[in-house]
């Protein structure tokens, strides 16, 4: 898919019915290597800066990640009507192509800036910080970010957030902290999307996917909540409320 985080490098791999079966990929060329390690260095000098200026405007930055489809604007709707009078909110969307995602935000009366990244399957910190130069940050308390739908890519890429959500939604299995760890380990809040869907999921038990999680990313917290009924949007909104009461210093 994108060109620079190594997700479109041709490894072989193979994936049996059992551990037998399964073929672990190989490693990857060592200049390809070389070469995503200065990518990953240079983004993550970026997203110090992100962070530090984000820093002196006192604004606290949520980064959303989830596989397509999972929620996040939904959520983001749900938040926006929950917490706009008591915080100055502000979106920055991440997708592939079109400005939808932060076409609905702005009817809910928020700034939101679309970053339409093309054939990149996450945002980097060089497209954050020119989003964060559209926006007026003296004017902003907290700040979402919504990754582009990818349960692989976007944990790779420090944006300068100061939290981590990801996204795992009823529909999609309660197996995929353990077949996605990499993006389930970087957070540092999981929520379980779409659980009004619960009732007609016979296969997605919550405790199964708490227990995936906690297998690859210890105590993480996890919330259960429902963008179309409302439950569960209280602990979430409270989560950021926490998250904005604290006083973040550059890492
Ligand atoms: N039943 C149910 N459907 C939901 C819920 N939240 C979102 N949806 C539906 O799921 C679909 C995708 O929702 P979005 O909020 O656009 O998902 P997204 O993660 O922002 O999608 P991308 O930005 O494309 O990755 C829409 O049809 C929503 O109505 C929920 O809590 N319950
Ligand atoms: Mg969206």
């Amino acid at each position: 898919m994108c060109t620079d985080c190594g997700c479109n490098d041709n490894r072989q791999h193979t994936i049996g019915s059992g551990d037998e079966n399964i073929v672990h990929a190989p490693h990857s060329d060592p200049l390809l290597v070389q070469v995503h390690s200065q990518l990953l260095l240079q983004n993550g000098q970026q997203a110090s800066r992100n962070r530090a200026l984000l820093e002196q405007h006192n604004i606290t930055a949520i980064n959303l990640m989830s596989s397509p489809g999972a929620g996040k604007t939904s959520l983001l709707e749900r938040t926006i009507d929950e917490l706009k009078g008591q915080y100055r909110l502000a979106v920055i969307e991440g997708d592939l192509e079109t400005e939808n995602d932060a076409a609905r935000l702005r009817t809910k009366g928020v700034t939101a800036i679309q970053i339409t990244t093309g054939s990149a399957c996450h945002l980097d910190a060089a497209m954050v910080s020119h989003a964060l130069q559209q926006l007026d940050l003296d004017q902003v308390d907290l700040l979402f970010i919504e990754n582009v739908g990818n349960l692989v890519c976007p944990a790779s890429f420090d944006l300068g957030q100061h939290q981590n959500v990801t996204l795992l939604s009823t529909p999609e299995g309660d197996d995929k902290p353990a077949k996605y760890p990499v993006i389930f380990r970087a957070a540092d809040l999981m929520l379980i999307t779409k659980c009004d869907l619960l009732p007609l999921l016979d296969d997605f038990d919550p405790q199964q996917a708490r227990r995936y999680l906690a297998a690859v990313a210890g105590d993480t917290p996890v919330m259960q909540l429902s963008s179309k009924n409302g439950r569960g949007i209280d602990a979430w909104c409270a989560w950021l409320k926490d998250a904005c009461s604290h006083q973040w210093t550059s890492r």
